[in-house]
């Protein structure tokens, strides 16, 4: 869309337990009253196949490359501010930057800034029009013939909560001498004789190998999968640089939400912000994020911009920062692994009237992971910092509310595994059996797990609760 502005003129704790179905004539009959092994997603095994999400460092070879136009263009009215910078050298890591404001009176209305820059060295501008929606503003880069656009930012108007997103270029001087550069400032839309523009400029070294990427038509793709992604290669060079990311967010998919964050070892705090483009291709351009956390997405583009989130930007400290981006996964199953208790974590007796279950005495651990699966690769991976809640359930206590249930409560750690522990009442010892040398006495209990805020996500299993045995 290049120039098409500027030539046309922009649950409940008790859930349902119903469904956990506990046999009360259960007792000593020596009868398997039902088969569950069907039924229940319980693994016992400690190295069941639940991945853990493993974000990737993304591969910025993969990029867009559209940041310039040859299309000419006459500068009508060249009006020269005294804004001729330097910076010396490119060996010298500098930073210089400045800013002019003025008015455009009227749709076509321009004015033009020169700035002669060395070689190797960027240049940056960042234009922030009137805050009002019936203005649109644009800003442009030309060559030193006045000709030829070197970058341009066309962004369509729209008012976000601190006024549309500016209109940003940057142009690195690849030639061997110093060149003189133009900053066209462009109405495409109305003026104003009392609200000003202002236009900031900076001219630094060094700067990131991406440079430049000011404005979101330029944004690099930003690829990840459910693990998610990061890239620690950038910096931020100046305090007007602006490095802008675009993502994908598929239609097939198991999180509704993005965790997003930057961070970096340098005292020029960085900040991240996300923007959604309302008109489809014309950069019209909502933010919808405007600090690192949760972003709620749905299918289809969002433009990522990290920025300089400060005043007083030193240009001695220019370090790398890392951008992470990790899908938010909807837990979709939850499954047990194991359990421990005083009788440790293999207990599992043979010869009990209800075949194969973990025996538990004292406490009861409840371990296990809530789960997603990859919609494409049909991978399981583990849903981190998810609250879990357990009960262990007897009914042989049926006749002492208090002691047929007890409750806990855990949160899934990076890996997406919970264990829920809870302290047992003493076992009734409602079932005997005489086993090789002695009888041995016991209960057994339902066990229901699910996650705190959606209880549908559930699984049952059951245990044997030891009471004693004797001779
Ligand atoms: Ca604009
Ligand atoms: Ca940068
Ligand atoms: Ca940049």
């Amino acid at each position: 869309m290049t120039m098409n502005k500027i030539i046309s003129g922009i649950v409940s704790s008790m859930v349902i337990f119903t469904c956990l179905i506990i046999p009360s004539n259960a007792f000593a009959s020596g009868e398997q009253l039902f088969d569950n092994t069907e039924s229940f997603k319980v693994v016992y095994d400690t190295n069941a196949e639940i991945e853990q999400l493993q974000p990737v460092e993304i591969n910025l070879s993969e990029v867009i490359d559209q940041s310039s136009s040859n299309k000419n263009f006459t500068i009508e009215h060249e009006i020269k501010e005294n804004e001729h910078t330097q910076l010396k050298s490119a060996n010298t890591r500098a930073s210089i930057d400045g800013s002019v404001s003025d008015y455009l009176l009227e749709t076509g209305d321009a004015k033009i800034y020169s700035i002669t820059v060395n070689p190797s060295i960027l240049l940056q501008a960042r234009l922030t029009q009137p805050n009002n929606s019936n203005l649109d503003y644009d800003l442009y880069i030309f060559d030193s013939t006045g000709t030829t656009i070197l970058d341009a930012s066309e962004n369509y108007t729209y008012i976000n909560s601190d006024g549309t997103l500016d209109e940003s270029v940057g142009v690195i001087n690849q030639n061997s001498a110093a060149e003189t550069y133009y900053l066209y400032v462009h109405s495409a839309k109305g003026g104003s004789i009392n609200e000003a523009f202002t236009l900031d400029y900076a001219i630094s070294y060094p700067y990131d190998n991406f440079e430049a990427d000011e404005h979101p038509s330029v944004a690099k793709h930003f690829t990840f999968g459910i693990a998610g992604a990061y890239i620690d290669s950038r910096n931020i060079s100046s305090s007007i640089d602006s490095d802008w990311y675009v993502i994908n967010v598929p239609s097939t998919r198991s999180y509704d939400e993005i965790n997003l964050s930057v961070s970096t070892l340098s005292s020029n705090d960085t900040k991240v912000e996300v923007y959604t483009d309302l008109s489809n291709g014309n950069f019209q351009m909502k933010k919808v994020l405007s600090n690192a956390g949760n972003l709620p997405v749905t299918t289809g583009k969002f433009y990522i911009k990290v920025s300089y989130d400060g005043s007083n930007f030193n240009q001695n400290d220019v370090q790398n920062y890392t951008l992470s981006l990790t899908p938010v996964l909807t837990p979709q199953d939850i499954v047990i692994t194991g359990y421990n208790s005083e009788m440790g974590p293999n207990d599992y007796p043979s010869g009990y009237y209800y075949g194969r279950h973990y025996r538990a005495k004292g406490f009861l651990d409840m371990i296990g992971y809530v789960t997603t699966t990859d919609a494409e690769t049909g991978i399981v991976y583990g849903v981190p910092y998810t609250n879990v809640t357990g009960h262990y359930i007897n009914e042989a206590w049926s006749g002492s509310a208090a002691n047929n249930i007890r409750t806990g409560t855990s949160t899934t750690d990076s890996t997406g595994k919970f264990v829920v522990n809870v302290a047992l009442p003493p076992a009734v010892g409602s079932i005997s059996q005489y086993i090789t040398v002695s009888t041995h006495y016991y209960d057994y209990c339902g066990i229901l797990l699910y996650t705190s805020n959606n209880s549908s996500i559930q699984t049952q299993d059951f245990i044997y609760h030891f009471a004693y045995s004797a001779r």
